[in-house]
């Protein structure tokens, strides 16, 4: 069978999969804000300054040089107030609308699924609009662009940071509980432009098949875990999440 007769058919599947199913859960990653013109975290893209993102994204960075760290978010808050959510974070949500459970976990600290009209969203990184004090815990939304340096905590005066999960740090245990939850009943997952290669985020895949879950893969290029999913689609999520949620009588 050709490539596209293989691609062809896998999406004719996972129409079918999704239109049965009750219980979705999708998964999404830097990958499905690219073509809003997001930089992702990994690969090109994945550099400001002569920095690499991930060097930036840790509770070290900031403890070495806060305002460094500041001038990276403030830079990224700078791109994310110009740009729009996309097609595939569109189609998400007619997803939504129609599937009696429905539940989005992203990566991505963005926004765009909520911008999009995405309502039952679990943002497993935290997001780039909020503030959080490492002293009193406190937490506020903060849109300025750039926020002056340094942004003081109006309850305690000490230095906020950004509301993000670095590498190292847990993430939320009540995100997670409902996560897991979710994750264990689906009947389908869909995992969209991620890399796979952070956790746990990059482990729920196998954890809903694990669960019974017939789990899909839609990604530019394969993930350590393509071969372990029931179905790995490759191409742009601009292309194929709108072509996954159309009726299955219209041609793909
Ligand atoms: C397209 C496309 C298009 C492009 N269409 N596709 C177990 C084993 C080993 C290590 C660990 C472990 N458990 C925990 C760890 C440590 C660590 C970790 O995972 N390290 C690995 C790197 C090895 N994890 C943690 O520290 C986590 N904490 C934790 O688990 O706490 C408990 C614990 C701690 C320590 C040890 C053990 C347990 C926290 C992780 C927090 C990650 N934070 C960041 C920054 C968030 C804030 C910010 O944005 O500034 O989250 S890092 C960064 O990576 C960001 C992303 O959400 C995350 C994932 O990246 P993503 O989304 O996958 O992006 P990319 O760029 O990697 O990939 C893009 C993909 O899209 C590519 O595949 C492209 O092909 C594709 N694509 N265009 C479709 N148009
Ligand atoms: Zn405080």
């Amino acid at each position: 069978m050709s490539r596209s007769d293989q691609l062809a058919e896998n999406m004719a599947l996972v129409r079918e999969k999704l239109r049965q199913a009750r219980r979705i859960v999708v998964l999404t990653g830097a990958g499905i804000s690219a073509e809003s013109g997001v930089p992702t975290f990994r690969g090109a893209g994945g550099l400001w300054r002569e920095y690499r993102a991930t060097d930036l994204a840790t509770p070290e960075a900031f403890a070495r040089n806060p305002r460094l760290v500041w001038e990276f978010y403030n830079y990224r808050r700078e791109v994310l107030a110009s740009v729009k959510p996309n097609v595939a974070h569109k189609a998400l949500v007619t997803l939504e609308n129609r599937t009696p459970d429905f539940v989005l976990l992203t990566q991505n600290i963005d926004g765009l699924h909520q911008a999009a009209g995405s309502r039952a969203v679990v943002e497993l990184h935290g997001n780039i609009w909020w503030v959080r004090c490492p002293q009193c815990g406190r937490r506020s939304e903060d849109r300025r662009v750039p926020i002056p340096y340094p942004p003081h905590c109006d309850a305690c005066g000490a230095m906020v940071r950004p509301d993000v999960v670095w590498f190292g740090e847990s993430l939320d245990a009540h995100v997670l509980q409902t996560a897991y939850a979710k994750l264990g009943q689906c009947d389908v997952m869909v995992v969209i432009g991620t890399s796979g290669v952070v956790q746990p985020a990059a482990s729920m895949g196998l954890y809903a098949q694990e669960h019974g879950a017939f789990v899909v893969e839609v990604n530019l290029e394969p993930t350590p875990y393509s071969r372990a999913f029931n179905v790995s689609l490759l191409g742009k999520a601009g292309d194929l999440v709108p072509r996954l949620v159309q009726d299955s009588g219209e041609p793909s």
